[in-house]
């Protein structure tokens, strides 16, 4: 990929050539390619587009960036988030009630980040990450949780079984969207997994992207925008199928999935297949007034934003999410409007936002030059973050939350 990019010209899932336009956010920088002042020349931008499989109903990206130039060197990191901490404490703690473990299971993470969920199994059964990130690997290898530094391929899958024995659990949060060839990526996990086994992720789920607007989770990240029914589809050419679901406040709304080669499918999967159909995910149309909700917010937030500036008011965007690059970037907010935004990741501070390039500090600066505005990028902690701040809103500082409506409170 010389361009360090490629166009899809087919569906990922069913191969169909025919896709359906949904949403141009122009071309930007990768979300998470924060940087320092003396790479601001060589920074790279790319096409960012959303499209409609009117086959199988997946909603996906046109462009795919080149997965070495996303994920090699990665800047986020899971437990910088205490929500997203307790939130996989929580979840570890319902697959072991469900699948009761011990030292002779093997549990396997794609993109296993910093080890902060792998760390919750670790105590019931054997462990084991996989991810691109050697600087992230790193940290979670420091923690004791063996990680192997690669992409998860169905060769990666073969040398894991051939070292460990099968997997009873594999688990792959908020990274099955991030994978262009998702058929390898199943046959691996198909390879890998005992006849018993389960394969369960998260992923953010498209009826969260069309319903709230929050047009921000569109990255180059994120190739697939998941609906409950492209995975099933997904899982049948495979020969596994969805046995649960369950709709998860994390991200927006995510949906956690149960795939396994055997069993009999819970309720919950039809009862949300019915859900989805009925708020016609399987439709363009609610594509198209997906598209018009976004065109509205972003017009909101531009005419707020001015307002406040010509009054003379000083803003800082709360929190660095990938996410919020997005925002940035479409509704083109760079340092004329805010002053600097804060982050609890050591790795992105003292950076500088990508495309934007607004410096990237410490929270502790909110105190100390607290501002009359705060824009709260990390929108999706929302309630977890106005609470620590109580000190901050009580002296004045105004919170605006951008997506899915931009309120000021
Ligand atoms: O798919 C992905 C999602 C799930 O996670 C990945 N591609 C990358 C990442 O996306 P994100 O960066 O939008 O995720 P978060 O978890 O919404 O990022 C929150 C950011 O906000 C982090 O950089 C940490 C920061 N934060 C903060 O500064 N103060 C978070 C909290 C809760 C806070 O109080």
């Amino acid at each position: 990929m010389q361009k360090g990019f490629f166009i899809r010209r087919t569906c990922r899932i069913c191969g169909s050539p025919k896709f359906l336009p949904v949403l141009t956010l122009g071309s930007m920088p990768p979300a998470n390619a924060f940087l320092k002042k003396a790479d601001f020349a060589r920074e790279r931008s790319f096409p960012l587009t959303l499209v409609f499989c009117p086959r199988c109903t997946l909603a996906q990206l046109r462009e795919v960036v080149d997965p070495k130039i996303l994920f090699a060197h990665y800047t986020y990191l899971t437990n910088a988030s205490a929500p997203l901490v307790a939130h996989f404490t929580h979840y570890a703690k319902e697959v072991i009630r469900r699948y009761p473990l011990s030292k002779k299971d093997l549990v396997v993470e794609i993109g296993s980040n910093d080890g902060t969920l792998l760390l919750q199994f670790k105590k019931s059964a054997r462990v084991v990450g996989v991810d691109p990130a050697k600087n992230v690997a790193a940290i979670a290898r420091k923690k004791g949780i063996p990680t192997e530094v690669a992409f998860f391929t169905v060769t990666r899958a073969r040398r894991l079984k051939k070292k460990y024995g099968s997997a009873t659990v594999v688990l792959a949060n908020n990274v099955f969207a991030h994978i262009d060839d998702i058929h390898e990526v199943l046959r691996g996990v198909g390879e890998l997994l005992g006849e018993r086994g389960v394969y369960i992720f998260e992923t953010h789920w498209v009826g969260n992207l069309l319903g709230k607007g929050g047009f921000d989770q569109i990255y180059h990240e994120h190739l697939s925008y998941f609906s409950l029914h492209a995975l099933s589809y997904l899982a049948g050419l495979h020969g596994m199928r969805v046995v649960d679901v369950e709709l998860v406040h994390m991200h927006g709304e995510s949906l956690r999935v149960y795939i396994q080669k055997q069993g009999t499918p819970k309720v919950s999967v039809a009862q949300f297949l019915a859900r989805e159909k009925k708020l016609g995910l399987g439709r363009i149309g609610g594509y198209r007034s997906f598209a018009k909700k976004v065109e509205r917010n972003k017009k909101e937030l531009t005419t707020l934003l001015h307002k406040l500036k010509t009054q003379g008011k000083s803003i800082v965007g709360y929190g660095a999410p990938a996410k919020g690059n997005t925002l940035l970037n479409y509704i083109r907010i760079d340092g004329r409007v805010l002053d600097f935004v804060t982050d609890t990741t050591s790795l992105k501070q003292g950076l500088f936002t990508p495309g934007t390039h607004i410096p990237v500090v410490p929270p502790e600066r909110l105190y100390t030059h607290p501002p009359h505005y705060a824009l709260l990028l990390s929108w999706n902690y929302a309630s977890a973050i106005l609470a620590k701040e109580k000190k901050l809103r009580t002296e004045g500082v105004k919170f605006i939350i951008p997506v899915p409506k931009v309120k000021v409170i």
